[in-house]
């Protein structure tokens, strides 16, 4: 089968390595089907990069996204909290915790920076670039922008939430944004990853897979 167009990267695009962390992976508290499958194909991707952003969902115990922090609350239930409608989770990625840890494979070294989101006890942040009150910015904007950065790729966990979010922030940023698909795996909760791809084509992120980088596998 001919491939798609290679995609040749340069020193203008960043590579986004999301989540990949304990509870998401088989066995986590927030297990994502199949996490840990994608981390060595993540790590080829990385050595392709000049700048490779590693995220860390880092909540605070008690977190505004967790079930638990709301009376007779479900996780995968949607609550309207105050900056919007949250899904609400088993508890997840609290800081300091073997949960919140990045997958042992996972090649941290190629990361220029660890940045960690969802901090604040109220409100959370699925994408890597802007918290869910729709304005308060982690800053990772800028530092692309100031490294030249015009293309922003994004991997990890998971598809349809940390991963679409931060593309699509990627493109409102004015990045050319790209997700790559057999590099992530997704929660799926609701329909919530055919919607998570809708949102993308309208936004004109782009689905590729991660051979049109790495070439055909041999
Ligand atoms: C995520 C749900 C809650 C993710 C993080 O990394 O996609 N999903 N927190
Ligand atoms: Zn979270």
């Amino acid at each position: 089968m001919p491939m798609a167009s290679p995609i040749s990267i340069d020193s203008q695009d960043a590579l986004l390595a999301i989540d990949l962390q304990a509870d998401f992976m088989p066995g986590g508290a927030l297990a994502v089907d199949g996490g840990d499958e994608i981390v060595p194909l993540v790590n080829r991707l990385a050595s392709r990069f000049d700048h490779v952003v590693v995220t860390q969902d880092w909540h605070p115990p008690g977190h505004a996204s967790f079930a638990s922090s709301h009376e007779g609350a479900e996780p995968f239930e949607t609550k309207r909290l105050e900056f919007g409608d949250q899904t609400l989770w088993r508890d997840h990625c609290v800081q300091g915790t073997p949960g919140a840890e990045l997958h042992p494979d996972l090649a941290v070294d190629f990361a220029f920076v660890i940045l960690r989101k969802g901090m604040r006890p109220g409100i959370d942040s699925y994408s890597a670039f802007v918290e869910a009150d729709g304005k308060t910015t982690t800053g990772l904007a800028a530092m692309l922008k100031a490294r030249g950065v015009k293309r922003v790729f994004a991997c990890g966990l998971a598809t349809d939430f940390c991963v679409a979010h931060s593309a699509l922030d990627a493109r409102a940023e004015g990045f050319g944004a790209f997700v790559i698909e057999d590099a992530c795996r997704a929660i799926d909760a609701n329909d919530s990853l055919s919607e998570a791809w809708a949102r993308m084509n309208a936004a004109e992120v782009w689905r590729i897979q991660s051979a049109e980088i790495l070439g055909p596998s041999r």
